[in-house]
């Protein structure tokens, strides 16, 4: 199939915005994180810490959507709260990846113009002012993503659980429920510094609903791990591939930087 919209040459980011008016807004994400201009806000950010819950059995079923892998959870008893999200509660919803060609590229955000290796995007809506996921991602204070940057290194033994699994969700559509439990407190850093702004899902159709928090520190995962990924396909089994580009494996899958605007971009920790 013909796709409403990919990274490819043809429907890739830069054409998204002919189907999804909303991607050529104003508060568009990702963004290249300019350190040196940054603001350090700590009564407004530390006053609350920012806080996360998520139970070990929270992650439910692994998903080929054809352009990223994505586990869907279970939001039941996870919590983030706190830093930019003040006292509204936010819940879990599904986190996903995004990934390059090499190790030297494939997150959507930028840290002074360098690329990571992978983006984790852990995806949350705001149960304390709406009651659907859907009706909070259209809302301007809807959803939370906290983004963790993946450079290859040693092997990551929680995403190794995820690497194992993806063989069997190797085409599009593909969906396998998870029987162990896999951990999404374990994918994120040590420590918890961060950069947050105001942005949008950095897939059509970019509504502009997301309060971006960024770790500063980055996990590693290994080459091969990242390899499994690259592996995923494009299209449902059975069904050649009817491009030539890459054979139809997903990578890079990470829209390239937007412009930050009038926006601000504080920091919160080191
Ligand atoms: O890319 C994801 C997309 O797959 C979907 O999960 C969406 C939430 O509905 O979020 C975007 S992103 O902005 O978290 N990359
Ligand atoms: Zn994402």
């Amino acid at each position: 199939g013909i796709k409403e919209w990919d990274y490819s040459n043809q429907n890739g980011p830069s054409t998204w915005v002919d189907k999804f008016p909303m991607a050529a807004g104003s508060r568009q994400s990702p963004v290249n994180i300019e350190t040196g201009r940054v603001e350090t806000d700590h009564e407004a950010l530390s006053s609350k810490p920012l806080r996360w819950k998520y139970p070990a059995t929270a992650s439910r079923a692994i998903v080929n959507p054809g352009y990223c892998w994505r586990v869907d959870t279970d939001g039941d008893g996870t919590y983030l709260t706190g830093g930019p999200l003040m006292d509204d509660v936010y819940k879990l919803e599904q986190y996903h990846c995004h990934w390059g060609c090499s190790d030297s590229r494939g997150s959507e955000h930028t840290v002074d113009g360098q690329a990571f290796a992978g983006e984790l995007h852990l995806v949350h809506w705001n149960t304390t002012k709406y009651k659907t996921f859907a009706e909070a991602a259209k809302a301007p204070d809807g959803l939370a993503v906290l983004g963790v940057f993946l450079k290859a290194g040693k092997a990551h033994e929680e995403l190794e659980k995820i690497a194992r699994l993806l063989p069997y969700v190797s085409h599009k559509d593909d969906n396998l429920p998870i029987n162990e439990s896999i951990d999404p407190s374990k994918l994120l850093p040590d420590d918890n510094g961060y950069w947050t702004y105001l942005g949008s899902l950095t897939t059509p159709p970019c509504n502009e609903s997301v309060t971006w928090i960024l770790f500063k520190r980055y996990i590693e995962v290994s080459h091969h791990q990242l390899n499994v990924f690259r592996n995923l396909r494009k299209f449902p089994r059975g069904e050649e591939c009817p491009c030539h580009e890459n054979h139809g494996v997903v990578i890079n899958n990470f829209r390239p930087p937007l412009p930050l605007g009038n926006r601000v971009l504080r920091e919160c920790g080191s």
